[in-house]
């Protein structure tokens, strides 16, 4: 099996979700730790602009997004599957609620309380720059009414673990039930909203569910690091992608990717595929050479030329 290397930082959610979808197949991965915030130049080597975490690496293929890093991590390792029945692809969806709305509800709550000085020097501007309509000065003002958003989404997820289920699918975990996870674990991660924490928590099903993912792992994790990464990369070729595309599209021209609300730059390359499944643009990197980098379909725009 190729190395599979992740690139992420400890408390990162979106990150918290795929370490645990490699806990779900029990698989060994490569871990490079990357910075929390701009600049981070050795991940732009192999995405060319995109600069979100996590990105999963294996060999010269590179996946942005965890919607993308999922279907790879499904493509390699098939059994168990993140998507199992009755829910199957279902679960796509029940994470897309998770990782937009959701995703700044969580952040909001569990960061409402924190102290001036805690967050490191440029970091709020970062988000505020980088994430549309993101904006740590008014989380005071917003803070009380993201804690209600996620009120009703611990009450949902209690009524729907309520019936004994050991996940939201029924026995087997999920794409959905790690994406609600990630949420409610930054809440845990992050030590400035304990009281309103303990509150979520007091669900007893929501509590139970919560341990029985947290008990999945990681893996098995190597530590590595950037120049490593770069190294695989410059060494592997990249595979042979030929479509299909998109009506209007051709396979071979140049377009750029850009992900929706977000600040950083989009990420040009020659068009391999664009579909519901995913798009895959190949572009070359100074010191990565030739590298496919993949994206999920939904939340991306592409750009011709
Ligand atoms: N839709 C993306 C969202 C990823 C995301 O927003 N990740 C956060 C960290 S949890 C991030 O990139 N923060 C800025 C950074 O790490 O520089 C995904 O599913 O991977």
């Amino acid at each position: 099996m190729p190395e599979i290397i992740l690139h992420h930082y400890e408390t990162s959610p979106f990150a918290e979700l795929i370490r645990v979808a490699l806990g779900v197949k029990q698989l060994r991965w490569r871990s490079v730790i990357i910075p929390n915030m701009m600049p981070k130049p050795q991940l732009v080597e192999l995405t060319g602009g995109y600069a979100r975490t996590p990105v999963l690496q294996i060999d010269a293929e590179i996946y942005c997004d965890t919607a993308a890093i999922m279907d790879a991590l499904e493509a390699l390792h098939p059994s168990p599957s993140l998507y199992p029945a009755p829910l199957g692809q279902l679960h796509r969806m029940i994470a897309g609620w998770a990782g937009a709305g959701q995703f700044g509800a969580h952040v909001g709550a569990a960061m409402r309380s924190i102290p001036p000085g805690v967050l490191a020097p440029g970091f709020a501007e970062d988000r505020k720059r980088r994430f549309v309509g993101f904006d740590f000065d008014q989380m005071p003002v917003v803070a009380p009414h993201l804690e209600t958003q996620v009120t009703a989404n611990a009450d949902w997820l209690e009524q729907t673990l309520n019936d004994g289920r050991a996940f939201i699918g029924g026995d087997a975990p999920g794409h959905g039930d790690l994406a609600l996870y990630m949420n409610l674990w930054f809440l845990t991660a992050m030590p400035f909203a304990k009281e309103f924490a303990d509150g979520i928590f007091a669900r007893p099903a929501l509590a139970a569910w919560f341990g029985r993912v947290r008990a999945i792992g990681h893996g098995e994790v190597i530590e590595s690091n950037a120049d490593e990464a770069i190294a695989v990369a410059a060494a592997a070729t990249p595979a042979d992608i030929s479509g299909p595309v998109e009506v209007g599209q051709t396979v071979g021209h140049p377009v750029r990717i850009k992900t929706e609300t977000s600040g950083d730059d989009p990420v040009a390359g020659a068009l391999l595929r664009c579909e519901s499944g995913g798009i895959t643009i190949r572009r070359e990197g100074a010191q990565a050479g030739p590298v496919n980098v993949h994206f999920p379909r939904i939340g991306q725009i592409v750009i011709a030329g």
